[in-house]
């Protein structure tokens, strides 16, 4: 028998190098970038889709002090995340709360706003990322108490704490996203200028908003119902008496490229004979007192129950109600008061009266007084109330105070899960005003009631950057203000930036200066930076999907993209938007213009109106920029291309096969545009389309191209 003519030396060769590559992937993936600490008993929040096991190693870089975890920072240290908070991009020199409050009137002194976004980055001498994973209160000492420290309060006390080691900023947030899962996509139209306004009533406030943008010509993609819809504010009603035709209201509004968008409120009225409150009382959904029975809470329905939505079946039961008005034409909502916020319960209130009584007949003192006027108003931030009901979860019946953070978290979880059977491709629009990490996989958020102030445009810009890290990538905040009156000026700089938030919405509290564009005498130069919006929507929208996919951020701070720029790493009133662009905008009232600072030489385009605009190479550096109030610049980013589609009133008639191409560099420039028929949720991403351009002899590209 002749032995077969085998090659055995070149198989075992073959078999090596296989088994060597195979070798490398593992020791690449299996690199423990990501490391998992447990701290006492802890609750499941569902923020972490990864499965990762729990560290043997001990817990680097953080000290462990009884329930706190304390590091010494040096001072060049930066400290970035913690999401929807007060102050800068970086967050040293605050105490931050995390404890999700309702808190209209906020200022750069409060310490806990409407979203627990328990991530931060510390960078310098060590760099690390922290997410502290607890559904209770954990507060983050930034070099408050002591400039030096940083103390997380509360994050070593039934906590799961994930480490995050990366190679650079951006790669320790994509792994803190890839381990908390992709961000929500919306539709395409959600990209457009939407307006709202607390106080549009009836059906015909309306259609005088739509009409009165149509004749102004400023696009307009949605108009928004606040609790005034609703019937005594109950959710999931309407008020018929105010809205006979609330059917017939949203298809013509359709028809004309308008998408109506109600709000719900997380309490349910207690009232005899509405099924939502019936419903929930008879299968145990709502949330329950030390007596077992529904809690009740005073709301804007009055005496209301809160779901319990961290019940699974309960979740599934409340998204389901969403039904009624999706099967009525609405495809977007927003979910308010989910903290939850409470106006006062039983408890507080009898309470307060107790003590009027007592001090009335004890002839009232000053300090009294005070006591007095805190004890009936200022239930909505305290947390005590907090304590005294009851959640039937997975991991049995446990006291609100303790898994808080995620309640409205799991109220947006409830509608999108519902979304998925109810229209199972079909993108909705769903963004909430609470939130915490993990919710961006269900829906965006809002950025609750800011003021009227300049130094909350400045905050606007501060926070995107921070929210967008913990993968919330569908935000806004109230352009031009929530609360107090706007000027012209700000609402003119305020959308001037707002142009740049993928939620770009314009909305007020009903007491306050109607701020609708048309409302204004420079109304023609208003609707100009919105249609200047709508030319950047197919940008916008590609870098919006790249990083939802690519677990990345649209909006950067200077330092993700120029990290050896110490210079850039100081910048807090510039961002960086999706890779071809920078952003500077004017941030006070009265400046002529503002100090930029170019970590490299870039292409300035200045916009006089939506279709003029004068370009102007510019080199690395710092240069004072005039931009007069009906101005505005950004800045393109050398070796980088910006394609711009021609404007329209609606989304769904903005063109994307014809073109306009600014670009700065060298040669050939290029640009992956991502697009998608915008509705679908299987088409997400699926046009992909590679502009090339050449740049003439002064570095420029500013080309018309076609499909
Ligand atoms: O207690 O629904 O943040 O956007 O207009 C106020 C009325 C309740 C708070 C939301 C705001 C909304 C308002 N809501």
């Amino acid at each position: 028998m002749s032995v077969p003519d085998v090659d055995f030396f070149a198989i075992a060769v073959i078999i090596f190098s296989v088994f060597k590559s195979t070798l490398c992937i593992m020791t690449k993936e299996n690199k423990q970038m990501v490391k998992k600490y447990i701290f006492g008993s802890v609750f499941n929040t569902e923020a972490v889709v990864e499965d990762i096991a729990v560290s043997s190693d001990s817990l680097p870089y953080l000290g462990v002090h009884g329930n706190d975890l304390l590091y010494k920072m040096s001072d060049d240290d930066i400290v970035y995340g913690l999401g929807e908070n007060v102050r800068g991009i970086n967050k040293r020199g605050w105490r931050y709360i995390s404890r999700c409050t309702d808190q209209t009137g906020h200022s750069e002194s409060t310490q806990a706003l409407y979203a627990a976004h328990n991530f931060l980055i510390v960078d310098g001498a060590e760099r690390f990322g922290v997410f502290v994973d607890t559904p209770a209160e954990v507060t983050f000492d930034v070099g408050f108490t002591a400039l030096d420290t940083l103390r997380i309060e509360g994050g070593a006390e039934n906590c799961a704490v994930y480490i995050i080691e990366g190679e650079s900023l951006s790669d320790i947030v994509k792994q803190l996203r890839k381990l908390t899962g992709s961000s929500y996509i919306p539709p395409k139209w959600a990209f457009g200028h939407q307006q709202s306004r607390w106080g549009y009533s009836c059906s015909d406030d309306v259609r005088a908003v739509v009409r009165k943008h149509a004749e102004l010509g400023c696009p307009l993609d949605s108009v928004y119902l606040d609790i005034d819809y609703m019937d005594e504010y109950k959710d999931f009603t309407i008020d018929r008496r105010r809205f006979p035709d609330f059917e017939a209201l949203t298809a013509e509004m359709k028809e004309k490229g308008v998408r109506l968008v109600p709000i719900i409120d997380a309490a349910v009225k207690v009232q005899e004979g509405y099924d939502v409150y019936e419903e929930g009382v008879e299968k145990g959904y709502f949330c329950t007192g030390e007596d077992g029975k529904p809690f009740e809470v005073a709301v804007w329905p009055g005496r209301s129950c809160l779901p319990d939505v961290l019940n699974p079946e309960a979740r599934e039961w409340f998204g389901k109600k969403y039904e009624c008005l999706i099967s009525r034409g609405i495809d977007g909502f927003w979910n308010d008061m989910n903290e939850p916020s409470i106006f006062y319960t039983d408890k507080t209130l009898n309470a307060a009266y107790d003590y009027a009584n007592k001090v009335q007949e004890s002839n009232i003192d000053i300090n009294s007084y005070f006591i007095l006027c805190e004890m009936f108003t200022g239930n909505l931030r305290s947390a005590e109330q907090y304590k005294d009901f009851y959640h039937n979860t997975p991991e049995g019946r446990i006291s609100h105070d303790k898994v808080h953070n995620i309640y409205g978290y799991n109220m947006t979880r409830a509608a999108m899960e519902a979304f998925g059977k109810i229209a199972p491709d079909r993108r909705i629009l769903l963004f909430s005003r609470s939130s915490y990490i993990g919710m961006h996989r269900f829906g965006g958020i809002w950025t609750g009631d800011n003021t009227a102030h300049w130094d909350h445009l400045a905050m606007n810009l501060k926070m995107m950057p921070s929210i967008n890290m913990c993968g919330f990538l569908y935000s806004g905040a109230d352009l031009g203000g929530f609360g107090g009156n706007v000027s012209e000026d700000l609402l003119t700089r305020w959308l001037q930036f707002g142009i740049f938030t993928p939620l770009m919405r314009n909305h007020t509290a009903w007491n306050c200066r109607e701020k609708e564009v048309y409302q204004f005498p420079s109304a023609k130069y208003l609707s100009e930076i919105i249609k200047l919006r709508y030319r950047l929507i197919p940008y916008l929208y590609s870098e919006y999907v790249k990083a939802a996919k690519g677990n990345d951020m649209l909006f950067k701070p200077l330092s993700f993209v120029f990290e050896n720029d110490s210079d850039a790493a100081r910048i807090e009133d510039q961002l960086m938007w999706g890779e071809s662009v920078m952003i500077a905008p004017v941030l006070e009232q009265n400046a002529r213009g503002r100090y930029v600072y170019l970590p490299e030489d870039m292409l300035m385009v200045r916009w006089l109106s939506a279709d003029e605009y004068k370009l102007e190479p510019m080199s690395a550096g710092r240069h004072y920029i005039e931009i007069p109030l009906r101005e505005m610049v950004f800045f393109i980013r050398k070796g980088h291309l910006l394609p711009l589609c021609a404007s329209a009133e609606h989304v769904r008639d903005l063109d994307a096969s014809k073109l306009t191409v600014i670009g700065y560099g060298e040669g050939e420039l290029s640009y992956e545009l991502i697009d998608d028929d915008g509705e679908s949720i299987s088409g997400i991403g699926s046009i992909v389309r590679k502009i090339v351009c050449t740049t003439d002899a002064n570095g420029i590209v500013e080309e018309s191209i076609a499909d």
